[in-house]
């Protein structure tokens, strides 16, 4: 661990990529992205060892925010804007497994960075992940909601996902079912499990059973398939993942769905999957939310968004 945290990230402070490896000189940790075109100096790592050579977030206090490049150079690779939620992880597992470079920008949704300005550019939702594609022709291109950008990214660069019609079509079935159906409904089962005051037993039931049924679509899926979209693990498997990964915290067995078991069990077991549920963990809140932290979670209005300019 090298002195300086991301614990230490004022708003606007860059967490550096890195999907490369790590040498320290003169005490300071340097980074080689993943195309060996750019250095990184860094103050910190996030508790990676040296020569750790998954993607990794470094901390660069005092740097610019990360869509301009602190050497004035023409920006290149990806920035990910990312908070360490299963809804992050989920395009933090495709960059890891694609193994492409990318600078993680945190974006603290406790403290409201959702809502900045230059963030609401990129993401109109106010809600992360969202990333900024920089090698591109001409101006940068930005992707939020989850299943857009594994859509882009699977696109961009011909892996997890199927080259032939039929298979794509399938592959946009399960990203547009993922985000219309088992993330919604597993978010709003946390909330009621993990935030909401008081007992709410109509709302609580409605998204267990909601969850609950989403884990049995995927049961049938799987059903004569490894993966969701067949022999070959894919973006569908990745998007899926995450909210099945945490099902036990959500009150919520798997012990009725054994092929969903299995399937969760081997997606868990990959590297670069592990190195996208580690990404950012040092921003993981220790206890419950604060008052201030609920406020800008859970009790928003348009008018904040109509307000900020
Ligand atoms: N449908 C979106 C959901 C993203 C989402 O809900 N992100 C949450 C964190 S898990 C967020 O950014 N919340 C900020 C807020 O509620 O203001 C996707 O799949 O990308």
């Amino acid at each position: 661990m090298y002195p300086g945290t991301a614990a230490n990230l004022a708003p606007g402070e860059v967490l550096s990529l890195v999907a490369g490896n790590c040498r320290k000189v003169f005490g300071v940790c340097r980074f080689q992205d993943a195309t060996g075109l750019r250095l990184h100096d860094i103050a910190g790592a996030l508790g990676r060892p040296s020569g750790y050579t998954g993607g990794t977030g470094v901390t660069q206090p005092g740097t610019p925010p990360c869509e301009t490049n602190p050497n004035g150079n023409p920006m290149s690779g990806i920035d990910f804007h990312y908070w360490p939620t299963p809804n992050g992880w989920k395009v933090a597992i495709l960059l890891e497994e694609l193994g492409i470079a990318y600078r993680l920008c945190p974006v603290n949704i406790g403290r409201g960075d959702q809502f900045r300005p230059e963030f609401l550019s990129i993401s109109p939702n106010n809600r992360m992940p969202a990333i900024v594609d920089h090698d591109v022709e001409g101006e940068p291109v930005s992707v939020f909601e989850s299943g857009a950008i594994m859509f882009y990214l699977a696109e961009k660069t011909g892996r997890f996902i199927p080259g032939d019609a039929r298979g794509r079509v399938e592959s946009l079935e399960w990203l547009f079912w993922q985000t219309g159906n088992q993330g919604p409904m597993a978010g709003q089962l946390s909330h009621f499990v993990n935030y909401a005051p008081g007992d709410h037993p109509y709302s609580h039931q409605r998204y267990a059973n909601e969850y609950d049924r989403c884990l049995g679509v995927l049961e049938r899926r799987l059903e004569g398939r490894t993966w969701l979209l067949g022999e070959e693990y894919s973006v569908a498997d990745m998007i899926a993942w995450p909210w099945v990964l945490i099902a036990r915290p959500l009150g919520v067995s798997l012990d009725a769905y054994p092929r969903v078991s299995a399937w969760r069990a081997a997606i868990k077991d990959r590297p670069a999957v592990q190195r996208a549920v580690d990404l950012g963990k040092e921003f993981r809140r220790a206890g419950p939310p604060s008052e201030e932290e609920r406020k800008v979670l859970f009790n928003q209005t348009g008018d904040r968004l109509v307000s900020t300019s």
